[in-house]
């Protein structure tokens, strides 16, 4: 019964909010507000059924139907104020009455809003954005980043190679050497760089040949886990809006020392459990770690005064959460009937 209620509330909450981005004027306000946060509206609705739950599921989904009630409470005034704000010119003083109905009008990919979205939280902590090159030289790849040649990252079912002896870049950590060398920054310094990478592996509904990281990486005096545990923290509690706790796990990556991945705590189930994190309450969400001295050292920042964190997390994967979509492929399908939700 938890389960099918939770998720029925993170339905409504990404329903409500995308059909509050797409409210036009003033005048569609007030049946959002009816049809969501009214008396007999759909949150009420859901929140009558929390009764009838046992009593730490009842407390669980009590307390996720006060958060989006919350949520959808300040979204709605927040919505109400730029239109009272932006008085827009009536759209007839422009648009032509005898003008034909423009036909479809495009719209931004899933991934693209994902990415903007991304950048204006890393902006507010005071972020730059780096990119890179799509056709990567394996020297960045793999070797300044201290991947051995033996590593499985190089073998050649993971990687596309060109003819001419470059590879398709498997990851976003190349930017990482890109942004120092090419930028000329030096330390401190805090950057992200979002964008495709690819993978010469089968797909399936959670992988794909074709997608897309985040990487961010910060460099100072003192940088330290605790700064990078904030980071992500804000990062993922912004992008879902809603408070999350993540937790390390050891782990290695050729680059970094330590290493960890990254888990956050179940966004749909609050941790109560269900299908998508599998029962377990937390959900793999990135690799990170310290950047390695030799890496350091391959950038020409000395390791010794130098130290930051670096990560890299899938942005389809984020992406698919805050839709409730349950298929990675789908991104790069090109089916309009998917695509056109996001409009
Ligand atoms: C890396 O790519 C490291 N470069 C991350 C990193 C950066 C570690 C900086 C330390 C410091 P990994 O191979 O685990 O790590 O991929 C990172 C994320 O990419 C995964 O957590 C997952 O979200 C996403 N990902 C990996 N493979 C796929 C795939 N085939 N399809 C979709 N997403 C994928």
């Amino acid at each position: 019964m938890t389960e099918p209620l939770t998720e029925k509330l993170q339905h409504l909450r990404t329903e409500a909010k995308h059909a509050l981005d797409k409210a036009a004027d003033q005048d569609s306000l007030e049946p959002w507000r009816v049809k969501y946060l009214g008396r007999k509206g759909q949150l009420a609705r859901l929140i009558k059924d929390i009764s009838q739950l046992d009593a730490p599921a009842r407390k669980s989904a009590g307390q996720l139907a006060n958060t989006i009630k919350q949520e959808l409470t300040q979204a709605f005034t927040a919505r109400a104020a730029v239109f009272r704000d932006h008085h827009s010119a009536p759209a007839t003083a422009l648009s032509g009455a005898s003008l034909p109905p423009a036909s479809s009008v495009g719209h931004l990919h899933p991934i693209t809003l994902s990415i903007r979205r991304i950048q204006h939280i890393f902006a507010r902590m005071g972020f730059i954005v780096a990119e890179g090159p799509l056709v990567e030289d394996p020297a960045y790849n793999f070797d300044l980043l201290n991947i051995p040649l033996h590593h499985p990252a190089r073998a050649e079912t993971d990687t596309f190679h060109t003819a001419s002896g470059s590879v398709l870049r498997t990851h976003t950590s190349p930017v990482q050497l890109r942004a120092v060398l090419a930028m000329n920054l030096t330390p401190p310094f805090s950057v992200i760089s979002p964008g495709r990478v690819f993978r010469s592996e089968s797909t399936d509904a959670s992988h794909e040949h074709t997608f897309h990281q985040l990487e961010a990486f910060m460099v100072g005096e003192r940088v330290t886990v605790a700064d990078f545990k904030g980071v992500v923290k804000k990062y993922f509690s912004d992008f879902f809006e809603q408070n999350v706790t993540t937790r390390l796990r050891p782990s290695y990556f050729p680059f970094v020392e330590p290493g960890f991945e990254v888990d956050m705590s179940c966004i749909i189930c609050q941790q109560a459990g269900c299908s998508v994190c599998g029962r377990t309450g937390w959900l793999e969400m990135m690799g990170a770690g310290m950047v390695h001295p030799n890496v350091l050292k391959n950038m020409n920042i000395d390791h010794t005064r130098w130290q930051g964190f670096a990560f890299g997390g899938g942005i389809d994967r984020l992406a698919m959460l805050r839709h409730h979509i349950d298929d990675v492929r789908l991104f790069m399908s090109g089916r309009l009937d998917f695509l056109n939700q996001f409009s």
